[in-house]
């Protein structure tokens, strides 16, 4: 059943957020908001120290293969922790740079553990975590 609920912002505010979601693709207001909801809901769940459920992330590297013998260190820090590591994908971004994409399942604090020593190895461009989730509440 969906519940309807009224807010109030002031114009500028309002203007702001209607071009960003604008800019993100999104039709109305309604959807958009649930998404930043839901979203918030993903941290809290994740941020529960509590919870021993399984959760789902996506961890994103982007790194020189040359530089600091990083592919093998990579792919060892992966192996350690294969039970975790549901499927990979790389990508050759140009001559010298690599992305992968990994996708990660198990507790919300092995995953981050995970994902915060991949993405914090010496030579990584750019390293991200993102927290998702088995989708059960939302
Ligand atoms: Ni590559």
């Amino acid at each position: 059943m969906l519940n309807r609920v009224g807010i109030s912002l002031d114009e500028e505010l309002l203007k702001q957020f209607d071009d960003l979601i604008s800019e993100r693709g999104y039709n109305n207001r309604s959807e958009a908001i649930r998404d930043m909801i839901r979203e918030e809901l993903i941290k809290k769940e994740w941020s529960d120290a509590q919870s021993d459920k399984t959760q789902v992330g996506v961890a994103i590297l982007v790194y020189d293969h040359d530089a600091h013998d990083l592919s093998h260190k990579l792919m060892h820090l992966q192996h350690d922790s294969h039970d975790m590591v549901i499927s990979t994908t790389h990508v050759h971004m140009d001559e010298n740079n690599c992305l992968e994409v990994l996708l990660l399942k198990g507790k919300a604090k092995d995953i981050t553990n995970l994902g915060n020593t991949l993405t914090s190895t010496n030579g990584v461009k750019m390293g991200k975590l993102v927290p998702a989730t088995t989708g059960e509440r939302l």
